[in-house]
């Protein structure tokens, strides 16, 4: 009996594993933000999780009063509860811990937020939905003591619904948070940026009619430009086939499909006097969806992307992407990015340098970061954290991976900024490793066909002429675009000598350096042999940039880095400081001589490649 009952509390648990298909477009929706303070504990030993049998709380048959998860209230005198959230600390949200408490600064680990609300206008034959822009890593959700499941995966957003938990009044969410790194999971132990901690992103509940627009893709059909195809998929406990409009005035489209059973449609109509979205001229249309009891609105460019030979083609014309890389981070607020305002000064930099491409680094960054790529005009490689050395024969660590690809694709399929997946960052060779990404790759295609697929590749010199570089790697096969990060003169190589390297790509596809780079302390001057000067980062770039322009195959790059970020890898007293410095501009927001030198360089030297 014992064990038909563990094995049945284990299925529950695993029940509340599978998270909910995700929300479309919720900025379009009127939610309820839960953004604001919420108290916290720091649990350690993880005791508020566990009891002292090391038996998670919430898969036991009475979990103790040390489940905080209960938010357990003393009712006597006598009574023992050993934590109170309405005591405790608050910090606020969306936000990490390390940047906003002192002793949290280094922290992995534990910890508990929760927060009491309200519905106002609370209405029963409604749906209610908590969604997470993000949490990193693992979330569990629990509201009015009921578990709503747990989300794995940093930088990626999950809702639960959670209609039949909550009420109008006097409801309280409780999130658990770990941050702690670990081997098998995606990123691995070892990155070079800060393991931001805790609810980094906005959390909002949405109240859905019955059946509702869950999810939907439009797109400009790759092979014809006359063509928008894509889907709609309804959510609910709807009988039979459903009607769906689909309006986009400004085009005098009004296309009505019905649905199949279960709410699936998919969706072919033709277009014409489509003004297509470029770098140029980042034309949005209002789109219109809606049924019966639901209508979603958004903004949508159409535009197609492919690639023929070597060149990147944007509506059939080639383009060069004058890129940057970016770490998703407010260093002048300290801490990890996280709204729109976060993502104007990060992408309004990146404008300001002369961008038509940023490679958003090395996780999917916050939802508002393509929106506004898609208004700015700024194309996008986004990407996901299997990064240095994953796990490549560990099955559950390949589905944590496609799982957040899966998450990244699912939310901004319809941003016509975004033409880049990549799969990975600077992965060691292996047959393994080729086998995990060619799945990905393979996985991402099924997802998703009308974007470009890459991954950062490393190159490495000959040994016959270690001035000829060369990137022998099976994944340049199943790529798109060939991209690899190349650091001569600063890993390896002087700078001296950059003049005298080229590259042999035995490939006819597109050629992206999608990292170059050399680490300077902003305001720290001296003769540009002397490294971490700024005049010494200025030279490699003025030495690195004419040399890679002779690649033929080159059809862009996105050097390392716009901003300098936080890495617990980078100690240096007097020049890092705990920062890795390969931005263009510093943690005070200060320009570096770099900046204007490649500022310089997209102004005037790319027409002419
Ligand atoms: C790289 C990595 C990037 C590092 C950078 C560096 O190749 O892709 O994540 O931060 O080098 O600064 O060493």
């Amino acid at each position: 009996m014992k064990q038909l009952l563990t094995l049945f509390i284990l299925l529950l648990s695993l029940a509340s594993f599978a998270n909910e298909p995700l929300l479309q477009n919720t900025y379009s929706r009127e939610g309820i933000s839960l953004n604001g303070r919420w108290n916290y504990i720091v649990d350690v030993y993880e005791s508020g999780y566990y009891n002292y049998r090391r038996e998670p709380h919430d898969q036991t048959e009475n979990p103790g009063s040390g489940a905080f998860f209960l938010n357990k209230k003393a009712k006597s005198k006598q009574e023992r509860v050993e934590y109170d959230f309405d005591y405790a600390p608050t910090m606020v949200v969306p936000g990490d811990w390390n940047s906003q408490k002192e002793n949290l600064f280094y922290y992995e680990g534990t910890l508990w937020y929760k927060k009491s609300f309200d519905i106002p206008d609370f209405d029963p034959t409604q749906r209610y939905y908590l969604h997470f822009g993000a949490v990193n890593y693992v979330a569990d959700v629990y509201v009015n003591g009921q578990k709503l499941g747990t989300h794995k995966g940093g930088f990626t957003p999950f809702n639960f619904e959670m209609t039949d938990v909550v009420q109008s009044k006097d409801n309280f969410v409780i999130v658990k948070v770990d941050n702690k790194r670990s081997a098998d999971e995606v990123p691995t132990l070892s990155t070079d940026w800060w393991n931001y901690g805790g609810i980094t992103r906005n959390v909002t509940i949405y109240a859905l009619s019955e059946t509702f627009i869950e999810d939907y893709s439009l797109q400009l059909d790759k092979e014809n430009d006359g063509l928008i195809s894509g889907y709609v998929r309804l959510n609910g406990n709807h009988k039979g086939e459903l009607e769906v409009t689909i309006r986009i005035p400004e085009l005098n489209i009004k296309e009505k499909v019905k649905t199949n059973k279960e709410g699936f449609v998919k969706v072919d109509f033709p277009v014409k006097n489509l003004q297509k979205w470029s770098d140029q001229s980042p034309i949005l249309y209002d789109v219109i969806l809606s049924t019966e009891n639901d209508k979603v609105e958004d903004r949508i460019g159409f535009r197609q992307i492919k690639t023929q030979g070597a060149d990147i083609l944007l509506n059939g014309e080639k383009v060069f992407l004058k890129g940057i890389a970016i770490h998703e981070e407010n260093v002048m607020r300290g801490g990890r990015a996280y709204s729109m305002e976060d993502a104007k000064i990060l992408l309004g930099w990146a404008k300001e340098l002369g961008c038509n491409f940023v490679r958003l680094a090395h996780y999917p960054h916050n939802e508002n970061m393509a929106r506004l790529a898609d208004e700015m005009g700024l194309l996008v490689w986004e990407e996901i954290p299997v990064y240095w050395t994953i796990e490549w024969t560990n099955e559950t660590t390949y589905q944590k991976a496609e799982k957040q690809l899966t998450e990244v694709i699912t939310r901004d399929k319809n941003r016509a900024s975004v033409i880049i997946w990549s799969m990975a960052n600077e992965t060691p060779q292996s047959e393994e490793r080729l086998t995990f990404l060619t799945r990905l790759a393979k996985s991402t295609r099924q997802l998703d066909n009308t974007r470009l697929i890459t991954a950062a590749l490393e190159d490495h010199g000959k040994k016959e002429d270690p001035n000829i570089m060369v990137v022998e790697d099976k994944f340049a096969d199943v790529v798109d675009i060939l991209s690899f990060n190349q650091y001569y003169g600063w890993y390896g190589g002087t700078v001296e000598n950059i003049k005298n390297i080229r590259w042999e790509i035995d490939k006819n596809k597109p050629v992206i350096i999608s990292e170059f780079g050399a680490g300077a302390l902003q305001g720290y001057h001296a003769d540009e042999n002397t490294i971490w000067s700024e005049e010494h980062q200025d030279l490699l770039y003025r030495e690195t940039l004419p040399t890679l322009a002779k690649i033929p195959q080159l059809s862009g790059i996105s050097p390392w880095i716009l901003v300098d970020f936080r890495s617990p890898r980078r100690m240096h007293d007097v020049y890092q400081n705990g920062w890795n410095r390969k931005g263009l501009i510093s943690e005070t927001g200060n320009r570096k001589k770099a900046f204007y030198t490649l500022q310089n360089f997209y102004k005037k030297v790319v027409d002419t490649l």
